[in-house]
């Protein structure tokens, strides 16, 4: 059976995951471009992975790197995608701050080496391209809600990067014909979102004190505002991208803005503590007002929330809410994930998560110190 073929940048992370995912069930033959590490690295898609000596295989894995073109040209002749979603990306704004001219060479001419390299291999009618654009782009408010139309204000070298991305997408496309396409994603988390973004560093550790391994955490801007959604609500849409009938740029998002701070007391309220915050900026501190699930050895009056300015960023982007409506009317994507159920899933899973180390600290297990 003919089944179309799809080469995906990022494969380890979490879109690259749930998108693998995703295309497996729909009957593709799934490729994705691992960075060689010194580690697997490879948890969110080990449930993925094929023995490569078992017939019918359908997921493969191939070293390689956005910032090495010749790969990357290697890659694209050898499998010959339907399409490449560039997911891959240093994608974390606070550290691109510190490491600006890697991030602009991964995040923004990452994307151009991809585009290129279709083109040089004569793929351009053959390969569609999805490339992984971002509501940073927005970054300084100009209009709220976001959409196609909002002129965009990037704020840190992260989005400055995907901005040179996204005009080399759309430049391609104009150029020479390219069906290549930005999808401009607001936040969207899960499960298995990296741990220092702020939503999973927020489950992971009101799952903690839920268990008594941690007293509290501490965070920078609580003020911030985004439109969180669910990753797997946005993968389905990078398909849907390609498979619509003319190539364009689409903002996916929920239309509904949190702040910080609501989205941590939405996590305590899984496990049945209602906080209040007191103080103003550095100062300011979340406090246990009552707590209702005798389970968990969370006390009224402790202090689970402390601001550290050292995740403040040298500029911020303050609020992010997106207009999808072009989405809904045009493809018919809904999300079907609210932001309390996205909370709870991730809550429930990192709670699992702490009670494995909690039951294997209480059996006495002790881990391997190799170095003794
Ligand atoms: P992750 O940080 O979870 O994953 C990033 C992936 O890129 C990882 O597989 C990483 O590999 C890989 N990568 C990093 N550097 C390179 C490189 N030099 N060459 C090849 N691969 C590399 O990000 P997400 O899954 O959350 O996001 C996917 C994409 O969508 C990113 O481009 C991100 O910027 C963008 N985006 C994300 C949004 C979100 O809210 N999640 C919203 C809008 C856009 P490794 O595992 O080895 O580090
Ligand atoms: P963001 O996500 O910068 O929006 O980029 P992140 O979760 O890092 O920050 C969201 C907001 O929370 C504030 N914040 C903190 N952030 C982190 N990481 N750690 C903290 O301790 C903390 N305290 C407060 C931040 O200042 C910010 O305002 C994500 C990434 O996935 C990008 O790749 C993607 O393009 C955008 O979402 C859309």
């Amino acid at each position: 059976m003919s089944h179309k073929v799809a080469l995906i940048t990022g494969v380890t992370g979490q879109d690259g995951a749930y998108l693998s995912e995703f295309l497996l069930k729909k009957g593709y033959e799934v490729h994705g471009i691992k960075r060689r590490t010194s580690l697997f690295n490879t948890d969110r898609i080990d449930h993925l992975y094929e023995d490569p000596h078992i017939d019918n295989q359908r997921f493969f894995l191939h070293y390689g790197d956005l910032t090495d073109s010749t790969n990357l040209f290697r890659i694209i002749q050898e499998v010959q995608p339907d399409e490449i979603y560039n997911l891959g990306a240093m994608s974390h704004v606070q550290v691109s701050f510190e490491m600006p001219e890697y991030t602009a060479n991964v995040d923004g001419l990452g994307a151009l080496r991809l585009l290129e390299a279709v083109r040089a291999l004569g793929l351009e009618k053959k390969t569609k391209i999805y490339q992984a654009s971002t509501s940073e782009l927005y970054g300084k408010v100009q209009e709220v809600p976001q959409s196609e139309t909002t002129p965009f204000y990037p704020r840190s070298p992260y989005a400055v990067a995907k901005l040179y991305a996204y005009w080399s997408t759309v430049n391609h496309r104009e150029a020479y014909d390219m069906f290549a396409c930005n999808g401009i994603l607001f936040n969207h988390e899960s499960p298995v979102r990296g741990e220092t973004f702020v939503t999973r560093k927020i489950t992971r550790a009101t799952a903690k004190i839920a268990l008594g391994l941690q007293d509290k955490m501490y965070l920078g801007n609580l003020d911030a505002k985004r439109d969180w959604g669910h990753a797997k609500d946005y993968v389905r849409m990078m398909w849907m991208i390609l498979q619509a009938d003319e190539p364009e740029d689409w903002v996916i998002a929920t239309g509904e803005t949190t702040t910080v701070r609501d989205f941590i007391k939405m996590a305590f309220k899984y496990i049945g503590v209602t906080l209040e915050f007191t103080g103003k900026g550095v100062e300011e501190k979340g406090k246990v007002v009552s707590s209702n699930n005798p389970e968990y050895p969370v006390k009224e009056g402790q202090v689970v929330v402390e601001v550290d300015p050292k995740y403040f960023r040298p500029t911020e982007v303050e609020l992010l809410i997106g207009d999808a409506s072009k989405a809904y009317n045009k493809l018919g994507w809904k999300p079907e994930y609210k932001l309390q159920g996205l909370v709870d899933d991730m809550m429930k899973s990192d709670i699992k998560l702490m009670q494995k180390d909690s039951y294997l600290k209480e059996g006495g297990y002790q881990t391997m110190n190799y170095f003794e």
